[in-house]
């Protein structure tokens, strides 16, 4: 089913007159009311009147995260301080957080946006879906509830951790789908194992899993774990938060809702504009936002758009499953690795746990990526040698995939932090 098939499956030629129009209307909001904007605009020579259709959005100035961080808190906010109904925030690992100032028609887009997602996931208003995205500041929570409540399931909004009480209600009330971080579907089918519960007898059928990297190897393990079908979900606080991009049936790709949030991929490093299907950073225009509305704004996440129609019937653009971002890339002797790739040869190998964290450090002036590993018990109660010769074949496998010596150190069962909501993975040593 499609939630709104005037806009899911629009011909392109109205969709770019309606994403010009839109994109004229938020250039000349962001001119008038948002200093910040004024001046960017300014030292690129662009007044409101040039944008005449999408197409002249090529003309218009960048948006930065450190941009955003300098701004902070209030500095974006493009409406009076009364007409914010909501504040999400979103703090990296440096600086200050992100702010998300939404109105009450950001709400109302957000919830619309959300119920495209959630339908196009197969969520239905006869579903029963905890929500185990972390409520609160963290968009997560609130922004798949809102989806919810438009398409009428029942959410139980459980929110993120207390992993037992999570089992419990999944049992308790019959819980069909479960929205969380894909490390946490994980974790929570590790845990209920213990327990020796059989996911295959609950009626828990769909996983919509988002809001860190995770691969197909990783869907594949969830999918047989928990005996359900998982898809992917894409957004981030400073475009609106879950809701920016979803998964159909037919694993395509993510339909990105571009009547809202307009897609452009650029070279990270020229910030030129790349042609459908080439690889590089994913910049989204916020069309229709009104609290906090960003122009060309760099997300750091490395993808690319898929232009072919779908069989799903939606005529909207897609963009790849994100193949990482560009502050997780590690660079290691001069080679771009991303933790994904690594993930995807882990989850693969048998006798391993898919937990995993990867440690760069420097050694004599060269880069090393030491990749720790979970033991099984099995594989724990081994012999050395059989354990030391595992170790080999992951290096094998892991140079295969990305052409770089790794070491694979192996530590005890459990002993790497499981977390409810996004999972640390990079430990990199060389900047201290
Ligand atoms: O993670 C919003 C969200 C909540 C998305 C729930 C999906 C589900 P932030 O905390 O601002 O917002 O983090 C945004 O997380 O720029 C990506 O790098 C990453 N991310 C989000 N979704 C995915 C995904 C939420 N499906 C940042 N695959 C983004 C890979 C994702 N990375």
């Amino acid at each position: 089913m499609i939630w709104n098939k005037q806009k899911e499956s629009i011909d392109p030629k109205s969709l770019k007159k309606d994403q010009g129009k839109n994109l004229k209307k938020l250039v000349k909001k962001l001119y008038e009311t948002v200093p910040f904007y004024k001046k960017k605009l300014d030292e690129k020579g662009v007044e409101p009147g040039d944008i005449k259709s999408i197409e002249d959005i090529r003309h218009l100035p960048f948006t930065s995260k450190e941009e955003l961080r300098e701004t902070f808190p209030y500095g974006l906010l493009a409406v009076d301080k009364s007409e914010v109904r909501e504040i999400h925030t979103s703090s990296g690992t440096t600086g200050s957080p992100v702010v998300g100032a939404y109105t009450k028609k950001d709400i109302d887009i957000w919830s619309e946006v959300m119920a495209r997602a959630l339908t196009m996931a197969g969520v239905t208003s006869k579903d029963v879906l905890q929500n185990a995205y972390g409520y609160g500041l963290f968009t997560g929570g609130l922004g798949v509830h809102y989806g919810c409540l438009r398409i009428g399931s029942n959410v139980i909004p459980i929110s993120g951790g207390n992993t037992k009480r999570q089992l419990a209600t999944l049992m308790d009330f019959n819980s069909s789908v479960l929205t969380c971080t894909p490390s946490y579907a994980l974790y929570l089918a590790e845990v209920g194992r213990e327990e020796g519960i059989d996911f295959s007898s609950l009626p828990l059928r769909l996983v919509l899993a988002g809001a860190e990297p995770w691969s197909e190897a990783m869907r594949y393990e969830i999918e047989k774990q928990l005996s359900v079908k998982a898809l992917d979900i894409y957004g981030l606080t400073e475009i609106i938060g879950p809701g920016v991009a979803q998964e159909c049936k037919h694993l395509n790709g993510l339909h990105i809702f571009e009547d809202h949030f307009y897609p452009e991929i650029i070279d990270p490093d020229t910030g030129e504009v790349l042609p459908d299907g080439e690889k590089g950073e994913l910049v989204i225009t916020t069309l229709t936002k009104e609290g906090t509305p960003l122009i060309r704004y760099r997300t750091r996440d490395i993808t690319y758009l898929i232009r072919e129609k779908c069989a799903c019937g939606r005529t909207i653009v897609r963009m790849h499953r994100l193949l990482g971002r560009t502050d997780d890339m590690l660079i290691i002797r001069g080679v771009n690795v991303f933790p994904t790739q690594i993930e995807e040869v882990l989850v693969r190998m048998d006798g391993i746990e898919p937990y995993y964290q990867l440690v760069v450090d420097r050694e004599k002036q060269l880069d090393t990526l030491e990749v720790r590993i979970e033991m099984t018990e099995q594989l724990m109660s081994d012999e050395i040698k059989v354990l030391s010769k595992t170790g080999k074949l992951i290096e094998k496998e892991l140079f295969g995939a990305l052409n770089i010596h790794t070491r694979v150190k192996f530590v005890e069962p459990k002993s790497i932090p499981r977390s409810s909501g996004k999972a640390e993975r990079i430990i990199d040593k060389r900047e201290v």
